[in-house]
């Protein structure tokens, strides 16, 4: 009997499994049967854009937490396909940090060109997974019918990402703001807050990236309250960095250092939760967004029922290439090419290691060279065309070096593939004057 596999969610992850089970079919190999169940019309994820918030049209909670004019945050040489990339897929090399837009295309070029649109079952929401008798049985809902069935499944991937159900922590005085309250989940347009004061809460890549969209579009006070410590870099004459909120009061918002400033709305750039609803209480997953994930042989075997597997599912430095790394060890796994260790406690042990060499690393360098070797450790298990991962930390540590030179100008540097070794030509417009950030005008270099 043909074993059947569930897919589940059709983002940068879903169709990197996707591409490694059509790999390994058209080297001639006999693959599983694969059904990948999407709730979106379309697939992509998060690079999907959406304008709409809250519920969607069916009245489920909307995935999307991209907003228009978002630029890659990081370096496109460091998230390339090993098998696909960009200059294959562009016909030239382009520069290195693409708009939303452009990068959704590339992903979408893979699959296009890989055929395997018709192993999904788009507008259709995954509602339970538990286990059964000889696996797991799935139940969904077919959104446009509105009807639910189910089916079984000898294994399970879930690939449905873990930054679109929102962190929303509360803040004195926030019933009676006299403005707007958001989380970034709902952030879809910085022309909105044009002209406007904004007190941004949090100092990851949500705040650091919207407030520069905002200044970028002509906001006119970027304020960015922090918990832990300030981002530190050499910020434009009207944006700040204060201490965390203690509350708000009509339109004024005050600070634990006793300060305060009067804000127009307030950005929550306070992190995702990962969140499985559909997911048995047995199966789900329960981790911190970090490198080493709780729970998670390898970084993608469930410990207490390794035939389910969970990708994408680490805070992020890589990307693609990691989800596609993870996806072709995971192929392999379930074709039987490698082995999972049968007992637990060897599990857990793998597990416990990860979190202790995580948490031995010092600094972000630490970090990126922590989840390149982990890229580099499953590559080497499986035949997913091997690459200078080395090279694509250089990147990082490049991009890192230009962004403490200037947070509104790292953009308008360009790197080298590690996958052609042709480097990226620089932009043809400085990135805080392009505000037209189509396709189009994107590959006009
Ligand atoms: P997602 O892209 O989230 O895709 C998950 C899919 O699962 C979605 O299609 C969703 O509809 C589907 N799904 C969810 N629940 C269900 C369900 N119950 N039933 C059926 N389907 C379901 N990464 C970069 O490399 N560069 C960047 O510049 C960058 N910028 C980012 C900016 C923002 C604002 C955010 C939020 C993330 C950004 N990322 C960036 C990281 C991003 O997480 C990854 O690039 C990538 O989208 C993760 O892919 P994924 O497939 O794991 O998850
Ligand atoms: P992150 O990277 O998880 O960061 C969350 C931020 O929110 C971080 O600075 C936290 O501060 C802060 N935070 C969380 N809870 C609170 C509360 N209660 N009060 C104040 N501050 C808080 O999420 P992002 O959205 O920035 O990034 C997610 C992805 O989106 C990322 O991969 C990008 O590619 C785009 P802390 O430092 O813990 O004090």
């Amino acid at each position: 009997m043909t074993k059947r596999i569930a897919i589940l969610g059709a983002g940068p992850s879903g169709l990197a499994q996707l591409r490694a089970f059509q790999s390994a079919k058209q080297n001639g190999e006999d693959i599983p049967e694969i059904v990948c169940f999407e709730k979106q019309d379309d697939w992509g994820g998060l690079w999907k854009y959406t304008w709409r918030t809250g519920v969607d049209q069916y009245g489920e909670p909307v995935h999307g937490s991209m907003y228009r004019y978002l630029w890659s945050n990081g370096p496109k040489e460091g998230l390339e396909f090993a098998d696909y990339s960009f200059e294959e897929h562009f016909g030239k090399q382009i520069a290195s940090y693409p708009p939303r837009a452009v990068l959704f295309d590339y992903i979408e070029g893979r699959v296009k060109k890989a055929g395997v649109r018709d192993w999904i079952r788009f507008e259709t929401a995954v509602r339970r997974v538990e286990e059964s008798e000889n696996g797991f049985k799935v139940t969904v809902c077919d959104l446009p019918k509105g009807e639910e069935y189910s089916e079984e499944f000898d294994h399970v991937i879930c690939a449905t990402g873990h930054f679109s159900t929102p962190n929303v922590p509360e803040f004195e005085g926030f019933d009676n703001f006299a403005g707007r309250i958001l989380h970034a989940h709902d952030f879809r347009d910085a022309l909105e807050f044009k002209g406007q004061d904004i007190l941004i809460v949090g100092t990851s890549y949500s705040a650091e990236d919207i407030g520069s969209q905002l200044w970028k579009y002509g906001a006119k006070s970027i304020t960015v309250s922090h918990r832990t410590a300030p981002m530190g870099y050499k910020w434009p004459e009207n944006w700040a960095e204060v201490p965390l909120l203690v509350k708000v009061d009509g339109k004024t918002a005050h600070f634990k250092d006793g300060t305060s400033r009067e804000v127009d709305a307030v950005i929550l750039c306070t992190g995702y939760q990962h969140h499985f609803p559909f997911m048995d209480e047995a199966l789900n997953l329960r981790t911190a967004n970090r490198l080493a994930t709780a729970d998670l042989y390898k970084g993608v075997a469930f410990v207490n029922n390794p035939d389910l597997f969970y990708i994408g599912m680490q805070d992020q430095w890589f990307t693609f290439n990691m989800f596609d790394a993870q996806a072709w060890w995971v192929r392999d796994a379930i074709m039987g090419k490698i082995d999972i260790p049968t007992d637990k406690a060897t599990l857990i042990a793998d597990v416990n290691d990860r979190v202790a060499r995580e948490d031995a690393g010092e600094s972000d360098y630490d970090a990126i060279w922590y989840q390149g070797d982990y890229i580099k450790e499953l590559i080497a298990e499986t035949d997913y065309p091997s690459f200078d991962v080395e090279g694509a930390c250089k990147a990082f540590k490049e991009w890192k070096g230009h962004k403490k030179e200037g947070i509104m100008t790292f953009r308008n540097n360009s790197y080298t593939s590690v996958m052609t070794g042709t480097k990226a030509p620089v932009h043809h417009t400085p990135w805080k004057d392009a505000l037209d950030d189509s396709l189009e005008v994107y590959l006009q270099n």
